[in-house]
């Protein structure tokens, strides 16, 4: 089966495909009719240059910028990487709200430009504990869930919250907006769809209480952005912020704000999991070359 891959997939598995061409998604595409595999990172497809496609393997768990209706329509099965990432990207929530809630970043700036002067920091730095903290993640889902684990080792009280209450020794369920006055920090954890774009708006976030830390590893789309870009500038809450809604573009405020730990979309950044994600997007394409059912479609 010919495929398509927009860059050269991280890790071993990739060299199982046994003709596959990379063409950088940005790159210009004749037509190709005789592609019949494609392999994206959450990145448009180009249906016209590509009639002969059956199968679209996305690298990553959100597969928001992949037509799904488009793909219906033309019969192509979509498949995606649920689970390999759960860890990695759960690992970064909590690296955003230790650096975020312990000042680790300013920290190190302080450091570095000298301004150490006695034997600690002392009030210089001065901020709030997380362990004991209340912690509100939005959606349990499989990542959810994987940073509801990891906070019961940092002690942290864990609410939750998402369409529907569901019975769990994890976290105890409250509506959003409970949930956002109550947390001291708030997680996002559930997919960009057109019901979560938008959710946490200038309301909502104007719910969160003084001193909050706000940590997204999800999608920039789900909040407001120019909202919270205002609720930062005032320094009323901080926040620990790995995706964007224009990435790679960062809004030019947040870059000055000490109360704001920015990363370049790193969640499933770790060379383990990028490679678990290669071959499951390999054994997807291999399963449906072989006429089976690939193993993880998206519904
Ligand atoms: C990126 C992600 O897709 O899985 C997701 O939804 O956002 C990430 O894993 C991946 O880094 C490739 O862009």
């Amino acid at each position: 089966m010919k495929v398509i891959a927009t860059r050269r997939y991280p890790g071993p598995a990739f060299d199982e495909l046994d003709d596959v061409e990379v063409v950088p998604a940005a790159a210009p595409l004749d037509a190709r009719p005789e592609v019949q595999g494609l392999v994206v990172a959450n990145e448009a497809v180009p249906f016209d240059r590509l009639p002969g496609l059956r199968i679209i393997a996305n690298f990553g768990v959100g597969y928001d910028r992949v037509d799904l209706v488009a793909c219906v329509e033309r019969g192509i099965v979509v498949t995606n990487t649920p689970g390999v990432l759960d860890a990695a990207t759960a690992d970064l929530a909590f690296a955003l709200m230790l650096a975020t809630r312990r000042r680790v970043v300013e920290g190190d700036a302080l450091v570095r430009a000298g301004g150490w002067a006695r034997s600690w920091a002392e009030e210089v730095l001065a901020t709030e504990e997380l362990s004991g903290s209340t912690l509100g993640i939005v959606g349990l889902g499989r990542i959810g869930s994987a940073v509801a684990r990891r906070a019961q080792g940092f002690e942290l009280r864990v609410l939750y919250t998402q369409r529907t209450e569901v019975a769990t020794d994890l976290a105890v369920y409250r509506e959003l907006d409970r949930l956002l006055a109550e947390a001291d920090i708030v997680t996002l954890h559930v997919p960009l769809t057109p019901r979560t774009e938008g959710l946490i708006d200038a309301r909502r976030l104007s719910v969160l209480r003084d001193g909050a830390c706000f940590v997204n590893t999800a999608r920039g789309e789900i909040v407001d952005q120019e909202a919270l870009v205002a609720e930062l500038v005032s320094g009323r809450i901080r926040a620990g912020l790995d995706v964007f809604r224009d990435e790679p573009n960062v809004p030019h405020e947040l870059l000055r704000l000490p109360n704001v730990v920015l990363t370049p979309h790193l969640g499933s950044g770790t060379r383990q999991t990028r490679e678990a994600m290669t071959r499951l997007v390999v054994d997807n394409l291999l399963a449906f070359e072989r006429g089976d059912p690939p193993l993880t479609p998206v519904p």
